[in-house]
């Protein structure tokens, strides 16, 4: 089992969240919300739309997302689906723990979970307004474009 953090698409009623409930590819079971412990730049980015987190610490917003347990076929599923190494880079960093779902008798302080971040990306991207979360459908009106539709 690993952990993962999502934040963009992934989340519950966000476009791409139906990857995480279809069995056929593994499984991921929600585990709480929290939020990341550093600050990163969260921008929606490219002509569609889809949301970046930045790999640099230091900058942008707390971020909130959901922390999911999966096993090895679903993170490989998501490796595939997030293509990684190219498009994101699977990388480790600190999630605070908002609220908790999983087993154990206390919510855990602060747990390291994989994200799916980018270090490689146009550097005017540095300049796109910071999100603290995602929504596909929020006021900034960057709807995210589905695959299927490009
Ligand atoms: N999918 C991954 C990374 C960005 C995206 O849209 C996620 O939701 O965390």
């Amino acid at each position: 089992m690993a952990l993962v953090f999502v934040y963009g698409t992934l989340k519950r009623g966000q476009p791409n969240h139906k990857v995480l409930l279809d069995g056929t590819n593994g499984s991921a079971a929600f585990r709480g919300h929290g939020h990341t412990a550093e600050p990163y730049p969260l921008v929606i980015a490219g002509e569609h739309n889809i949301p970046r987190l930045l790999n640099l610490p230091g900058k942008g917003h707390r971020v909130a997302g959901e922390i999911y347990a999966v096993d090895k076929q679903m993170l490989r599923f998501l490796d595939d689906f997030e293509q990684c190494p190219h498009m994101y880079q699977r990388t480790e960093l600190s999630v605070r723990v908002l609220q908790w779902e999983g087993p154990g008798p206390a919510a855990p302080g602060a747990l390291q979970c994989f994200v799916y971040s980018t270090a490689t990306y146009a550097p005017e991207w540095v300049h796109l307004p910071y999100l603290d979360s995602y929504d596909s459908e929020g006021q900034h009106g960057l709807r995210y474009n589905p695959r299927e539709n490009r």
